[in-house]
């Protein structure tokens, strides 16, 4: 199939390759050049087991053939969702050897998730765990296989860990032993180009169902590169992901591969507890981490224990979120680190706070974009541009900004500006310096400590539930979220209450963490004057904090 993708224009590309930007180098060769050039360093760590770039880079091959043997080539598109641990790493560099294209699924992510991606992407494998956080994806593949059907694309389920009586799940550790080490991959990266897309983000999402974001090798390790430089890592930068590895954060700003790029240690942490990092942070010597805004009071109540040494540890970086200022403030001197603020994007534009930025600026700003290429705007309703200090939409494009999601051409025509600006949503305010200040949000998406919600995809399952005739769901300021998620709902009979409604959610395959934290009947949603739901008016109707 011949596909157009919206991109940047032949002119953009050369002057960010001639700006030294887009290096034209894909994650295959970029992995095969690490091994030759620090093939003896440690590049990853989980639990007790660990592996040098030498390995890493030779697992790599095992791994793409194997994949290669369930027919898996240049361009497939793969579904990973894979908690924090190695195989996450060993799976995603097989791909890349082969030109293949993961997709960045959430641990989180159910049957409504991973069926849509698998649709949209029209991917011929999933990659899962046998059980995570004491759920059965196996159980999921089953229900999303079956749903996809005969002429569905998916081809192959990979499982590392137990397979199951499934028929047909492929034993991820069978893959990575069994290929016959002669058949090849020849190449890095099988003969993909850096031009070409090397994977697929999820986007937080604002309308009925989740848009994929393509990101190329050019553009991504641009990305994390930019990252890494700004945050200084050398080899001697020992990074521990504490977030989920198919966040962009902390896959790639500058996260796992920023780190992996400068020839450091990248240690994965499998959940984000201060007790479980503060261990590895003493056991590895970890020097940059990052959290989203809720992990921060625990992590600063567990660094008051005074049971750790965090020595190592010079820089947390807090992003997903709006971090409040008093925590921004109390986080340094609480774990002897510098703090850095971090707004950003699956989409692209990344800001961050400098390290050598004033107190005020990293605690009460979410940084400025790490690329002097990056455009940003921050223009009225009308899309003009306002003077600094004013308040207005982030409008952004930029070397790794993208200019189109994969295979949706409507939303396109009104997610870009005509001149290909992405527009964020988001409102900010922007100093004299270039900081942002985020303070606020146009999209109709809810913010819950880092995990995005669109509403309009959850009001759609409200409305499948039999009492619900309407509902809308409107973020509210939140002490532990920043934001919570209250449902307003219009009913016909009994209101179902709030655990009646994340159990129908679940049945109908949504991802947990979109359940609403609150249900509230109302007579009826109030519209604004050109016939909306007034969502700022059902925010009023709650007891005012
Ligand atoms: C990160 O990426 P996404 O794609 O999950 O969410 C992006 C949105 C932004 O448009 C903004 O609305 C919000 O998340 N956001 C923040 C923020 N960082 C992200 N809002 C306020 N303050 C912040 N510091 O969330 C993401 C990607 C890469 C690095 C960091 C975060």
């Amino acid at each position: 199939m011949t596909e157009t993708r919206r991109t940047w224009s032949e002119a953009e590309s050369a002057r960010y390759r001639a700006a030294g930007h887009w290096q034209g180098v894909t994650f295959g060769a970029r992995l095969r050049a690490s091994a030759a050039a620090h093939g003896g360093r440690v590049a990853l760590v989980d639990g007790e087991r660990r592996w040098t770039y030498a390995e890493l880079d030779a697992e790599a091959d095992r791994a793409a053939r194997g994949l290669r043997g369930l027919g898996i080539g240049r361009g497939d598109r793969v579904v990973v969702q894979l908690p924090n641990c190695a195989e996450f790493l060993l799976v995603w560099f097989g791909l890349q050897r082969l030109g293949a294209v993961p997709v960045h699924a959430m641990p989180g992510h159910r049957r409504r998730e991973i069926g849509h991606l698998v649709r949209v992407a029209g991917a011929v494998a999933c990659v899962v765990p046998d059980r995570h956080a004491r759920f059965d994806h196996r159980e999921l593949m089953r229900e999303v296989r079956a749903e996809q059907g005969p002429g569905g694309s998916l081809r192959h389920v990979v499982v590392v860990g137990e397979p199951g009586p499934e028929e047909g799940f492929v034993p991820f550790e069978a893959l990575r032993t069994q290929a016959p080490a002669e058949s090849g991959p020849a190449a890095d990266d099988g003969g993909a180009d850096a031009a070409d897309v090397a994977l697929l983000l999820l986007s937080g999402g604002t309308t009925g169902l989740p848009k994929l974001i393509p990101r190329t090798h050019d553009d991504y390790s641009y990305n994390a590169r930019a990252c890494a430089e700004v945050c200084a890592l050398d080899a001697r930068s020992v990074y521990l992901a504490v977030l989920p590895l198919g966040f962009n954060f902390a896959f790639a700003c500058p996260g796992v591969l920023g780190t992996l790029m400068a020839g450091g240690t990248v240690v994965v942490a499998p959940d984000p507890s201060p007790q479980t990092a503060y261990a590895l942070v003493e056991r590895e010597g970890v020097t940059l981490t990052s959290l989203t805004p809720p992990l921060v009071p625990h992590w600063i109540d567990e660094a008051a224990s005074g049971s750790w040494d965090l020595g190592s540890l010079s820089v947390v970086q807090v992003g997903g979120a709006r971090l409040p200022e008093d925590h921004a403030r109390k986080l340094g001197p609480a774990l002897g680190v510098t703090v850095q603020q971090v707004f950003g994007m699956a989409e692209g534009l990344i800001n961050l706070t400098r390290l050598d930025d004033p107190e005020d600026l990293v605690c009460a700003t979410q940084g400025r974009p790490v690329s002097p290429d990056d455009e940003v705007l921050v223009v009225d309703a009308d899309g003009r541009p306002v003077p600094d200090g004013t308040a207005g939409e982030l409008l952004t494009r930029g070397p790794y900004t993208l200019r189109g999601y994969y295979r949706a051409e409507e939303h396109n025509r009104t997610a870009f500006t005509p001149d290909g600006h992405y527009r964020s949503g988001d409102v900010v305010r922007r100093l004299p310096s270039g900081h942002l200040v985020v303070v606020g949000r146009i999209k109709d998406q809810i913010n819950r400590g880092g995990e995005k919600v669109a509403a309009v995809e959850v009001e759609e399952q409200l409305m499948t539930h039999p009492a619900i005739t309407a509902a809308a769901l409107v973020g509210v300021p939140d002490e532990r979220w920043g934001e919570r998620s209250v449902a307003f709902v219009v009913c016909t009979g009994a209101a179902p209450g709030v655990r009646e409604v994340a159990a129908h959610l679940k049945e109908r395959g949504l991802a947990g963490y979109k359940a609403p934290d609150e249900v509230v009947r109302v007579p009826a949603l109030p519209l604004t004057a050109v016939g909306k739901v007034d969502k700022a008016a059902l925010a009023q109707e709650l007891p005012q904090p």
